[in-house]
This record gives C-alpha cells, sequence and structure tokens, in this order.
C-alpha cells in the first residue's frame, strides 16, 4: 500500500494511501489523525467506506458486493454519484453515467477555499468520453473533492461546469447508503411538513405530516425543498447522523423493504433491515448550467451520540 502524502508521526498530517481494488483499480485510504478513515475509488468516485476513529462501519454495503460486483455496474452501498440524471428516463442509464465511469485524480484542482485545511483529500475528475457524448451530448467537467476533516466528519463537493457552447441540465445525487442497527429504530427529522414526490404512486405529489418519518412498508421518495440540515437517528445504536447540504434542495429517502429486495440481485434478502439511503439531492427541478456556468453541490456527513 503507498502513501501518497507523508503521514510520519514528525509531520503530524492526515494521510491519503493508494491501494487496488480486485480489479485492479485504485482507491484512496484517506485518514485523519485520530483514525477515522474514508476510502474512495477511481470506479465512479464511489465513496465505499466511512468508519469512526474506532474502526466501527458507517455505511451499509451489500454482503453480495463481492459475488456480484462486476464494473462498470456500482457496488451497492456506499455513496454513488447520481449524474447527469436520478432515476431512469430515455436513453442514459438509471441515475446516470457518472458512476460507473472510471474517474481520474484531478491534477490541477482549482482552489477551495477554506474547504482544504487540516483535513485528507483527494481530488477526482471526470469528463465524458466520445460514447458519453453520443448518450449525453453535453461537454463538462465534474470535479469531486473527498475530504475527512479532523473530527471525522465527511465531506463531499461536487463542481460540474459547463465546457459546452449550449446550456444544459442535469439533476444529481449522492446516494448515500447509511448503515443502521435495524429499520424500525430509525427515523428521519428534518423532513417534517414537506412536499414529497412518491415513487411508489407514479411521482404523485403528498404533504409529509408534522412529526418524524418512520418506517413500516418500501419508501421511495423525493422530498422537495427540504432545509440544509437532516438528521437520521439510530435509537438501538444510541447515534445520529447529521447530513448538512449546500446546492442540494431535495432529499431522497429510500428503503426498499422485503418484497423489492427480493428483487433486487445485489442486495441480500434481510439486508433492507440494516441500510436506509437518505441523499442529498437536485432532482425536483433539473440544475440548468449556461456556458462556462459552475454549479456546486456540498454534502458533509457526520454522526454524533443520541438517545
Ligand atoms: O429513489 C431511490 C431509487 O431511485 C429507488 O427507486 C431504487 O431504484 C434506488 O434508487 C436504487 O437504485 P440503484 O440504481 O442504485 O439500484
Amino acid at each position: 500500500m503507498e502513501t501518497v502524502h507523508s503521514s510520519a508521526e514528525s509531520d503530524n498530517r492526515p494521510t491519503v494511501e493508494v491501494t487496488k481494488d480486485k480489479n485492479g483499480i485504485d482507491q484512496f485510504v484517506l485518514r485523519n489523525l485520530r483514525g477515522s478513515s474514508a476510502t474512495v475509488s477511481l470506479h465512479g468516485g464511489q465513496v465505499l467506506s466511512w468508519k469512526t476513529e474506532r474502526g466501527e462501519e458507517l455505511l451499509f454495503s451489500s454482503s453480495k458486493v463481492n459475488a456480484i460486483f462486476s464494473p462498470p455496474k456500482p457496488v451497492r452501498g456506499g455513496i454513488p454519484i447520481c449524474f447527469p440524471q436520478f432515476g431512469a428516463r430515455g436513453s442514459l442509464e438509471q441515475h446516470g453515467f457518472a458512476r460507473n465511469k472510471l474517474w481520474v485524480i484531478d491534477q490541477n484542482p482549482p482552489p477551495l477555499p477554506g474547504d482544504s485545511n487540516g483535513k485528507a483529500c483527494i481530488d477526482l475528475l471526470l469528463k465524458p468520453s466520445e460514447d458519453d457524448m453520443k448518450l449525453w451530448p453535453h461537454s463538462f467537467e465534474f470535479r469531486l473533492r473527498v475530504s475527512l476533516a479532523a473530527d471525522g466528519h465527511l465531506i463531499m463537493i461536487s463542481r460540474i461546469r459547463n465546457v459546452n457552447s449550449k446550456p444544459f441540465s442535469f439533476s444529481f445525487a449522492y446516494h448515500t447508503y447509511f448503515s443502521i442497527s435495524d429499520i424500525s429504530e430509525v427515523r428521519v427529522e428534518g423532513l417534517e411538513t414537506l412536499d414529497y414526490l412518491d415513487n411508489l404512486c407514479q411521482k404523485e405529489r403528498f404533504t409529509e405530516q408534522g412529526d418524524a418519518l418512520t418506517f413500516e412498508s418500501e419508501v421511495d421518495r423525493v422530498y422537495l425543498d427540504s432545509c440544509d440540515v437532516v438528521a437520521v437517528l439510530d435509537h438501538e445504536r444510541k447515534r445520529t447522523f447529521m447530513i448538512r447540504k449546500e446546492g442540494l434542495p431535495d432529499v431522497v429517502v429510500w428503503n426498499p423493504w422485503e418484497k423489492k429486495s427480493k428483487s433486487v440481485v445485489d442486495l441480500g434478502d434481510e439486508e433492507y433491515k440494516h441500510m436506509l439511503c437518505v441523499d442529498g439531492a437536485a432532482v425536483g427541478k433539473p440544475i440548468t448550467l449556461k456556458p462556462g456556468e459552475e454549479w456546486r453541490g456540498r454534502l458533509e456527513l457526520s454522526v454524533v451520540p443520541s438517545t
């Protein structure tokens, strides 16, 4: 395992180490000085793991991943990047192609003032191939910075620039699979009274009632125009995931429940109990960029003890 940034005690800095997965694709392990870590793959720019300083995994990953994982499909779990669309429409695959592509290290990332000091970070870049342009004829530069802060917070910043000669529109989501004790022990706060589109009812619009969201069956919703802080409380594990977002007006909430799980080939039949997707997203209204314009979507995840 090669260390990209020195972690020698003397210089007392966070580290980024490079490894390869079983398909020989580079993965980057970010570590802070307290021992928290995050692993990012060049495949899809996907965060595959985010661990506490005690080595506890915070993101869900299907047990079937080793049996089924076959690029270009993404690993079931972690945080797949959904771009340039969320959902299945037209000729693009479900949730777009970004998560199925091989990204490269961004050798010359434009500075992100105030978002790098004291963090272990990696900058990745995705540009469309000729084949991509046939599918989605828009030139873009997608710069992704994944950082692990000194306090263990995981930060993802997506910068998507239109390098085209004409405007284009897209939708986006950080498709975040949280690891939970049991779906019956979890509630989501911060979505109360919001309108949502229900994917189980032909995207019909409903209004959420006035208290926290709990789960008794399959849920597949896009909550619209949410506030920028959402909490996922896991009563059993006495911890709460805090989701802070900027540039991401919507929140996707998905749990496949028992019946749907059985039809998802790379998800164990009982694994719906131990995962919940709560995605910072821009899905309700497409984002339109003029030539030269850039969009930025920032997600900051943290975990705090809670009763
Ligand atoms: O709303 C979330 C969703 O669109 C669900 O409908 C389900 O398809 C989920 O994403 C998983 O999508 P994936 O392509 O990752 O299997």
